[in-house]
């Protein structure tokens, strides 16, 4: 097994949902951690509430110098990051794409493929380095499976999924594992950003579903992250038993 205790973990996105959830499982486990998000106030209150020694960066992943700033800056007793958990990320809207807004769709490419990789890039150099690293990808089933209003989210993710296993090829010979994760259907503030704050259509997506929590997540990740250090688990696809992989849609012309 690898060592939770030795290990320090930088996680986009801790401030809700999947990234504060691992952060607590990794918390509880004795890992160092660096956390990162735009909304500071409540990576402070994380912060206080973890038993471990924590750095917190407040960053929009979007802003390549601003994440390469924060990691040349890390503390000393920060720097050598164990763990690249790329878990920012969103999707905005369900339109079809004829009606779908631009501005959003360049949100979700900048923050769900160029935000991923400009921590993957600031930070695979010095892991490859020291012979020690794993990235976690956090990418969706939406990257498998079309539907309706997936579009552009469904095609962001797909990305991080093929990126993932390119990656993984690039570092045969390495020491540094890459593993892709594709949730499901999951409750966290994912609908609630996805739907701009509209909190009833938000908990619409989950009414009658027993649905992931950031909790399972926290707790798949510190699994394939804590196996043996020969051990890569490349793609991990998790849907709530409440769901399945779709079908096709036909429309008929009525006759
Ligand atoms: P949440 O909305 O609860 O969490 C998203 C996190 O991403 C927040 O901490 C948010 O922090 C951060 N984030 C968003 N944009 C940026 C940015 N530009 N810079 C830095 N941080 C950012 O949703 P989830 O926990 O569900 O989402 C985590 C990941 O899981 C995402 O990549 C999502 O696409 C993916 N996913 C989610 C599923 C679901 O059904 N919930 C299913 C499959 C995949 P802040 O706003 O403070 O910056
Ligand atoms: C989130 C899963 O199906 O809501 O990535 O798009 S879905």
């Amino acid at each position: 097994m690898t060592d939770p205790k030795n290990m320090t973990v930088f996680i986009t996105g801790a401030s809700s949902g999947f990234g504060e959830a691992s952060a607590r499982r990794f918390g509880v486990a004795g890992s160092k951690l660096i956390l990162a998000a735009r909304r500071t106030d409540r990576l402070q209150k994380l912060k206080t509430e973890l038993p471990v020694p924590v750095h917190t960066i407040t960053l929009d992943v979007r802003d390549r110098s601003a994440v390469d700033t924060a990691i040349s800056a890390l503390p000393s007793d920060f720097s050598q990051v164990d763990l690249l958990i790329n878990n920012a990320g969103l999707a905005l809207g369900t339109e079809p794409a004829q009606e779908a807004d631009l501005e959003n769709w360049e949100i979700m490419v900048d923050t769900n493929i160029k935000g991923l990789l400009y921590c993957t890039h600031a930070l695979l150099k010095d892991m490859v380095k020291r012979e020690r690293g794993h990235i976690i990808n956090i990418g969706s089933v939406a990257g498998t499976y079309p539907y309706p209003g997936g579009n552009v989210y469904g095609g962001t993710k797909a990305f991080v999924r093929q990126f993932s296993l390119n990656l993984r090829l690039d570092l045969v010979g390495t020491s540094i594992r890459v593993t892709d994760i594709d949730p499901g259907l999951a409750e966290t503030e994912f609908s609630l950003v996805r739907f701009k704050g509209d909190a009833k259509k938000a908990t619409g997506v989950y009414t009658g579903t027993q649905p992931i929590t950031g909790e399972d997540m926290g707790e798949i990740i510190f699994w394939i992250s804590t196996l043996p250090p020969h051990v890569n688990i490349n793609q991990i696809e998790v849907m709530p038993v409440c769901q399945a992989g779709g079908g096709f849609t036909i429309h008929r012309n009525p006759t």
